[in-house]
């Protein structure tokens, strides 16, 4: 007989952002906890995204931890906006401060997680045969983890290099001499195509639907602006609560709409907003997301801006966006759209010059072969519900995760999911999540579900799971919120639809100041909407 799994009162899967919180709060519970991560050392999103120019488009004072006070005066950042290797250097010293790797198995993927009625407790087992039960069991698999690669017919005939910038080799990719496709214009095929072109012979961008982005205003970061920041860090914090996404309270959103102001002002607010730089331009009026005029404005302001930069009008032609602005997650450049009036990069539109398959040596279009050596996969993740799909979830009387979800992520306030007990899921699909500032979101759902764990020990309770009447309804209102915005007017990895086959359901909520404050009035209110046991 094999030796019993070892028992433990949390098992945490994943060591990011998430995972690594939850395990410093369990600890401070005293409670026992394991941590069963697929990757080679924490970090998460932030290890496994190590492709060139992989940078956060949330500034570096605001994407980080708060729950610590001396964590938060000790470090500092060296760019308005951090780097990839900085965040993942931050995290490790997060986890040498906290001596958290003890509990961290790492190398271990979780292929299943089976709910024990008898026992109420979760038994998880591992691709490397390593097996744990445990009384709560956290996913804290990300949301943006499981990398999305298009079926492109004879991919695997191809001898050059395969890579997807979601999954990049540790040791990094040498491009000199190089002739490399990018295919994909969201956010990591603009932070990495101007780097790789930079380096490569020669790179070819294969666009399907090409990007509004802002430049970043990326600079290295202002000492002053650091200190003054850390001498009222608690105050910047909770004024950065009360913000729509969680996040620029600094650059204060202007509360009118952009149809108010007459075309001059209207301008001018455009151009402000534009130099504070990325996400924050939609600070430029509260009505952009809401309002398609409004919206449509402050489009149109964007798409001369980026007609300015490129040389060649055939180029712009192809370049300039069309829709709403940010339906699709609004990028942040940093030089994406000059890097087009380089004589070793080129555009392909995959709408008018369709990728026909890839052969032994490059890739074949509608117009011929384009030969390359290396060919850079940007193409996204199956976002929100791709990686808890992953992992064989089966909750009380044989209830599968992936059959209850097959028609979307039912779920209570993104943190439970009714017929899986003592299931949480940290940023889970039915909260802000992506769509607010992820740091602070995963430090609020931590909490929570820490708290959570607290009051059923102390009331002598065994199990929680959201009730199925409160997750329909919860689903419909996240849905209703998001009809009221442009969101759901285009395909997006927020709906799902990235992916061919992904039911079409608006998983992010909308507003972090409302939805913090529903989780404490449940909470506070014996947890309303979930049965207890
Ligand atoms: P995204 O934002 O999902 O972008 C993926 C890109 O890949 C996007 O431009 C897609 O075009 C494109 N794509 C996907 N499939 C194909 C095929 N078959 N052919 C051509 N192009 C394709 O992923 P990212 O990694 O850039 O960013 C994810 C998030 O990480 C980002 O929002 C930040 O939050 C950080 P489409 O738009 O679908 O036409």
């Amino acid at each position: 007989m094999p030796p019993s799994p070892a028992h433990h009162d949390l098992i945490i899967i994943g060591a990011g952002f998430a995972g690594m919180y939850m395990l410093i709060r369990a600890r401070e519970m005293g409670l026992s906890a394991a941590v069963f991560e697929k990757g080679g050392d924490v970090g998460g999103t932030w290890y496994w995204n190590a492709y060139p120019g992989a940078r956060c488009d949330i500034e570096s004072l605001e994407y980080s931890y708060q729950f610590s006070e001396e964590l938060q005066q000790e470090w500092d950042w060296s760019e308005r906006y951090a780097t990839q290797p900085e965040i993942l250097a931050y995290l490790n010293h997060v986890a040498d401060r906290f001596d958290l790797r003890r509990d961290i198995r790492f190398g271990t993927r979780v292929t299943s997680a089976r709910f024990e009625e008898a026992e109420a407790r979760w038994l998880v087992e591992s691709d490397d045969g390593k097996r744990g039960t445990a009384d709560f069991l956290v996913a804290a698999t990300g949301c943006l983890s499981v990398p999305y690669t298009p079926a492109i017919p004879g991919l695997e005939s191809f001898r050059g290099k395969v890579l997807h910038t979601g999954e990049w080799p540790r040791a990094g990719v040498d491009f000199r001499g190089l002739r490399v496709a990018v295919i994909g214009t969201g956010s990591s095929g603009i932070q990495s195509a101007p780097i790789i072109a930079a380096e490569a012979e020669h790179v070819t961008v294969f666009q399907r639907t090409p990007a509004y982005s802002v430049p970043a205003q990326n600079r290295p970061m202002d000492p002053e602006q650091q200190a003054g920041i850390k001498a009222r860090y608690a105050e910047f914090r909770e004024a950065n609560r009360l913000q729509i996404a969680g996040f620029g309270s600094d650059c204060p959103m202007n509360e009118g709409s952009a149809l108010d102001d007459n075309p001059e002002i209207r301008r001018a607010t455009f151009e402000r907003y534009w130099e504070e730089g990325g996400l924050l331009f939609l600070r430029a009026y509260a009505d952009l997301l809401l309002n398609p005029e409004a919206n449509a404005e402050a489009a149109a302001f964007v798409r001369e801006k980026i007609a300015e930069k490129i040389r060649d009008p055939e180029t712009a032609r192809k370049l300039t966006p069309y829709g709403y602005l940010a339906c699709k997650r609004l990028c942040a450049d940093s030089g994406y759209f000059e890097m087009f009036n380089r004589d070793n990069v080129a555009l392909v539109d995959v709408n008018e010059t369709p990728m026909e398959e890839m052969t032994e040596t490059g890739i074949r279009t509608s117009e011929g072969e384009i030969p390359v050596d290396a060919v850079v996969f940007a193409t996204g993740f199956d976002a929100m519900t791709g990686a808890l799909e992953r992992i064989d979830i089966e909750g009380r009387d044989g209830l599968r995760l992936r059959d209850k979800w097959k028609d979307g992520p039912l779920n209570y306030l993104g943190l439970e999911v009714a017929g899986f007990p003592n299931l949480f899921t940290v940023t889970g699909p039915g909260s802000p999540s992506v769509l607010s500032n992820m740091v602070p979101s995963i430090e609020q759902h931590v909490d929570w579900i820490s708290d959570c764990i607290g009051w059923l020990r102390a009331n002598g309770k065994r199990s929680i799971e959201a009730d199925p009447g409160a997750e329909l309804a919860w689903v419909a209102q996240v849905n209703a919120i998001a009809d009221l915005s442009i969101y759901t007017h285009c395909n997006s990895w927020y709906l799902g639809s990235n992916v061919p086959g992904k039911p079409r359901v608006f998983s992010p909520c909308l507003g972090v100041p409302d939805y913090n404050a529903r989780c404490a009035e449940v909470a506070a209110a014996g947890y309303e909407g979930f049965i207890v046991r």
